[in-house]
């Protein structure tokens, strides 16, 4: 694993506590917004002392789950959820399960580098198991968060594509996603439940330095990206019960230090609420398509037409 040094002018991200939803608005969403770590957040999260490796193995180890390496490849490795928890024990050792591309749905080769960043596991998990959020609170209260007040049909539609807004990250040292920010010009926020994440982050401003992502931020290769000097990158580790929350296209990158679980939700309010919208209609022909298997939602949302389908022409076939 690359040593993560901390840049010589990175930013410290902030830490606060006790802010009224009012003053939050106030210094952290007024103009392109800045990331901040809430300490309090997560104290009435039964989570913090109730999770464990073992919580899960127990309870859900027989689930499927599919872990990936974030590289931009649309592959997975399907297997059980015991198997991933005993992969995180012994990265060393071949992994179990089978690789399948995720476009085709069908099996495919191993990857080519297989040991370039330990798997990592992004669970739509809260649909399947509800009982989880009895032990945290996924809508924040230190921000008004508009979500909730979606109609329930398009709620569980969500939940069923990839834009679904809260789910776990599970993942050993190691495990990380590469520089991006989050679909749907949702704000976002990463609240760590167990092991420590180290997490850089750039202002949308700096989107023109950033190179659409593909720049390493602990790793930059300065022939390639020069603008990237000009990034000014934000720097934090989260610590176990700390909650850190980015607004709208802050772009972040976060690597495991330790096993680690993590809840990321992705949300909207007044501030973002143009841009979700505007994207969620850009992108509806992926709503349409979780819509087609889901007869409830379609009930309940009083859909009255057939879609004729859509070209996804980035997708290739289906
Ligand atoms: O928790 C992490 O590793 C980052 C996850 C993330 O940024 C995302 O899922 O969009
Ligand atoms: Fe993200």
């Amino acid at each position: 694993m690359k040593t993560a040094t901390r840049s010589l002018h990175a930013l410290p991200v902030e830490r606060i506590a006790g802010l009224t939803p009012e003053l939050f608005h106030q210094r952290y969403l007024t103009g392109s917004g800045k990331p901040v770590i809430v300490t309090d957040a997560m104290d009435s999260w039964r989570a913090v002392s109730r999770w464990s490796f073992d919580f899960f193995k127990a309870r859900y180890g027989n689930d499927h789950v599919s872990p990936r390496i974030f590289n931009g490849v649309r592959r997975v490795k399907l297997m059980k959820f015991n198997g991933f928890l005993d992969y995180l024990d012994s990265p060393d050792a071949e992994s179990p399960g089978l690789w399948i591309d995720a476009k085709t749905l069908r099996p495919c080769p191993a990857p080519a580098e297989p040991g370039s960043t330990p798997l990592y596991l992004a669970w739509n998990v809260f649909r399947l198991h509800p009982e989880l959020l009895d032990d945290i609170e996924l809508s924040p209260k230190f921000v008004e968060d508009l979500l909730p007040l979606l109609p329930h049909g398009l709620l569980n539609t969500l939940y069923n594509t990839s834009y679904f807004p809260g789910g776990l990250m599970i993942g050993g040292r190691g495990a990380q996603v590469g520089l991006h920010y989050d679909f749907l010009r949702s704000h976002a926020y990463l609240a760590q439940v167990i092991g420590k994440k180290r997490c850089v982050l750039f202002s949308p401003e700096d989107s023109g330095a950033l190179y659409k992502g593909m720049v390493d931020p602990d790793a930059p290769d300065f022939e390639k990206f020069p603008l990237f000097r000009n990034a000014v990158p934000y720097e934090c580790t989260l610590e176990p019960g700390e909650l850190l929350f980015m607004p709208s296209r802050w772009w972040h990158h976060a690597v495991a230090l330790e096993k680690s679980i993590t809840v990321n939700y992705n949300f909207f309010n007044r501030v973002n609420f143009s841009g979700y919208l505007t994207h969620l209609l850009r992108d509806l022909p992926t709503i349409v398509n979780a819509l087609e298997d889901l007869p409830a939602e379609v009930a309940d949302l009083q859909i009255k037409w057939k879609s004729r389908g859509f070209d996804f022409p980035d997708r290739g076939p289906a």
